[in-house]
């Protein structure tokens, strides 16, 4: 028994996955001079949010100072908070995101 077995039907089990990887949320940051607007538009483009969703995360961003807009693995978490800065940074504005263990 073991992965290394050949020349029977064990070849074609694969070990069941069954654990889940650690997940990390992405994190928006407030700042002054990103457009609500932007931040909302943002919130549906990368997270897919409606309009009603991403205005609520946009406002608890800018009243608390973060909201979590996603919870991924983290590979996908990098990446998600890289294209949301780089696009920011297209558009000019100071817009930031961070990578938190969930
Ligand atoms: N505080 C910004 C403003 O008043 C709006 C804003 C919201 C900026 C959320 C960033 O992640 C953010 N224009």
């Amino acid at each position: 028994e073991g992965p290394d077995r050949h020349g029977d039907a064990a070849v074609e089990e694969a070990k069941p996955r069954l654990k889940r990887p650690p997940m990390f949320k992405v994190m928006m940051l407030n700042d002054d001079y990103t457009p609500m607007d932007f931040v909302v538009e943002v919130l549906e483009t990368f997270f897919r949010m409606d309009r009603e969703q991403a205005t609520r995360v946009m406002l608890t961003v800018h009243t608390r100072g973060k909201a979590v807009c996603g919870v991924y693995p983290q590979d996908i978490a990098e990446t998600k908070a890289a294209l949301v800065v780089d696009y920011a940074r297209e558009h000019q504005h100071p817009l930031m995101c961070q990578v938190e263990r969930a």
